[in-house]
């Protein structure tokens, strides 16, 4: 995200008066000189750590970053996934200067067919030009206070909310990478503030290729991949993860269902 500054200077003309030979006032003047207005900036960095990968931590493999902004990092790289696979991902958002909403939002999804091999066209795929894999991946991800990777919901983390769903606390998985409320007026999650409160929200996400199951008393995230078909075989599935932060003052009502980015699906 871009800094904008914006600098407005009041500069004061000084008026030339011309006092009469004969007379004199005493004066005095006091000059406030380069007043200025400045935008603030709302300026989004993240960092990444603790990723596993059925289990194995992975952080060696290019996945932990230090908070910046993004330029090509990426959240999720995996070539030859396969039913049952599962991993978490653990992601810190910082806001460094003022107080800001939070969304992490999915654009530009692509099921790619990579061509239709034998199990694919057995298992009755017929559409050449579209892949299959992303139906059957679930994303799960919560407030992950405490960055251990984990989900604990005796410890009060909470489910990051799925936007436009007001039921999510009844669903148990959902599929892949629905645009997640971080911090959002309507979904009572405080916003990030560096200036009072907490300017880092920690965010916990466990993908699985399969089916999903989060247990919201114990936190036990598990993955079943008996359902996935061979249709998916060579797919490919990719999209961007947007981190997206917009300023608290004078926006009370912000939602992250409201955010329009460039060239969403
Ligand atoms: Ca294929
Ligand atoms: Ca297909
Ligand atoms: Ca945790
Ligand atoms: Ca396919």
């Amino acid at each position: 995200m871009s800094k904008i500054t914006l600098s407005l200077s009041v500069i004061a003309a000084a008026a030339v008066v011309v006092v009469g030979a004969t007379t004199a006032f005493f004066n005095d003047t006091e000059t406030s000189t380069g007043n200025v207005f400045t935008a603030g900036s709302i300026d989004l960095t993240v960092d990444s750590f603790g990723a596993t990968y059925n289990g194995e931590d992975i952080e060696t493999a290019g996945t932990t970053w230090t908070a910046r902004d993004l330029t090509n990092q990426k959240f999720f790289t995996f070539e030859d996934i396969k039913p049952g696979d599962y991993g978490t991902r653990h992601i810190s958002v910082h806001a460094d200067d003022n107080p800001a909403w939070a969304c992490l939002l999915v654009t530009n999804k692509e099921d790619d067919e990579n061509g239709l091999n034998e199990a694919e066209g057995d298992a009755g795929d017929v559409t050449e030009n579209n892949g299959e894999l992303s139906k059957y991946i679930s994303v799960f991800g919560w407030q992950d206070d405490d960055s251990n990777g984990k989900y604990n919901p005796d410890d009060d983390e909470t489910p990051l909310k799925i936007q436009g769903d007001p039921d999510f606390d009844l669903l148990s998985f959902f599929d892949v990478f629905y645009d997640l409320d971080i911090a959002d007026s309507q979904s009572e999650t405080d916003a990030l503030s560096p200036t009072g409160g907490a300017s880092t929200r920690n965010i916990g996400v466990a993908w699985c290729v399969g089916t999903q199951t989060v247990n919201h008393d114990t936190g036990v995230i598990s993955c079943d991949g008996s359902g996935v078909q061979d249709d998916a075989q060579s797919d490919s599935f990719s999209a961007d993860v947007v981190l997206y932060a917009e300023q608290v003052r004078n926006n009370p009502n912000f939602k992250c269902a409201d955010v329009e980015l460039p060239e969403r699906d």
